[in-house]
């Protein structure tokens, strides 16, 4: 947002509760003349901020737009580097594609870049991610954790588990984790991690971790033949979900797992991330191109591979499409 509509947000909320303000008390303290401080309050007006205004009290701000403003993000974002550049476009094609390019021109780690709408949006294997304007969380962090390539693939673990302990402590919802990155809401899919890598030879650049997370949808809003498999928070909650605030608890969330992470890898997350596994102890079929691997899910590694039992041997699985071969209620079809 524009320092001086920044700035006038700021001010108004500074005395939201209390007196108010004058438009001459905010042209002093803004120091613009009246009219500008008139123009002004139309420019926030037609971003979604709900201004009364009065002779006895003064101009109070009511309501701050459900959208993803850098200001609104901010206010109350209880992070210490996650937010510390933040990008926000009303479009743009992927999130993750726009934070390489930051992070290929030295974006420092914990710049966010998050939009209202991906037009191009992407999924693991050149698939696609459905990002409609204004009902998800469609962001991408920047990371440059010093861990060896390997140890880096836990990322994806580590913000799907981020996200389940979010939507429990804030709105009391269960949600199963489905390896490597899906979150599950009673076997439909409400979060989607893709973390992209850039390395010279065996070190790593950085790392960039987007999450997709349906907030507001209602079931007509994902495409036919998402229907059965996806749903959202509102939808799970039956009510509507403030995406802001959960964003930045979200944020909040990620960076303190981050944090030890950063040191000891997915390790002391494990025992948590299987807790909510829907495919350990679970007969699955795992497809690598041509090759398939059929087993128990009997672990995670400490690279956050999945570990399968297939007769005697164990096969370590790195990356590949994961599926129930009995499926239950929990179960999600990709
Ligand atoms: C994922 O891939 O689940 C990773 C999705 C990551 C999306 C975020 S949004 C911000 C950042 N910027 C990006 O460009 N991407 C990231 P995968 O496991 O391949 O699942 C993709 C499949 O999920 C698709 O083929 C659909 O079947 C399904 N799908 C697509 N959009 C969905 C949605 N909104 N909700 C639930 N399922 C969806």
């Amino acid at each position: 947002m524009e320092p001086l509509l920044n700035d006038l947000v700021d001010l108004l909320r500074s005395r939201r509760t209390t007196s108010g303000w004058t438009i001459p008390r905010l042209a002093s303290a803004l120091s613009i003349s009246r009219p500008r401080v008139l123009r002004t309050l139309d420019e926030i007006q037609g971003l979604g901020y709900q201004i009364k205004s009065d002779n006895h009290s003064g101009i109070h701000l009511i309501a701050v737009p459900d959208r993803m403003i850098d200001t609104e993000i901010l206010a109350g974002l209880k992070t210490r580097t996650f937010g510390c550049q933040l990008h926000c476009y009303r479009r743009i094609g992927s999130t993750n594609s726009r934070a390489c390019q930051l992070a290929d021109t030295s974006a420092p780690e914990g710049t966010i870049v998050v939009a209202e709408e991906q037009t191009a949006g992407k999924g693991r294997l050149n698939r696609s991610w459905h990002s409609p304007p204004y009902l998800g969380i469609w962001s991408s962090v920047i990371l440059r954790p010093k861990l060896s390539l390997p140890r880096v693939s836990g990322l994806s673990l580590l913000a799907a588990l981020a996200f389940a302990e979010t939507a429990e402590r804030e709105l009391g919802l269960t949600v199963d984790l489905k390896w490597p990155n899906d979150g599950l809401i009673q076997g439909k899919k409400v979060l989607g991690v893709l973390t992209e890598v850039s390395a010279e030879g065996d070190r790593l650049s950085y790392a960039v971790c987007g999450t997709g997370i349906n907030v507001s949808h209602e079931a007509v809003d994902f495409p036919a033949e998402l229907r059965k498999r996806a749903t959202s928070l509102k939808l799970a909650m039956g009510q509507s979900i403030d995406r802001l605030a959960f964003f930045r608890a979200f944020l909040g969330e990620f960076e303190h797992a981050y944090r030890s992470f950063r040191g000891e890898g997915i390790t002391p997350f494990l025992p948590e991330y299987r807790r909510r596994s829907i495919l350990l102890g679970r007969e699955v079929v795992v497809q690598q191109g041509a090759h398939t691997v059929m087993g128990t899910g009997v672990g995670i590694d400490e690279n956050g591979a999945l570990v399968i039992r297939e007769g005697r041997r164990d096969v370590v699985v790195f990356a590949g499409e994961v599926t129930l071969r009995e499926p239950s209620a929990r179960n999600s079809g990709e």
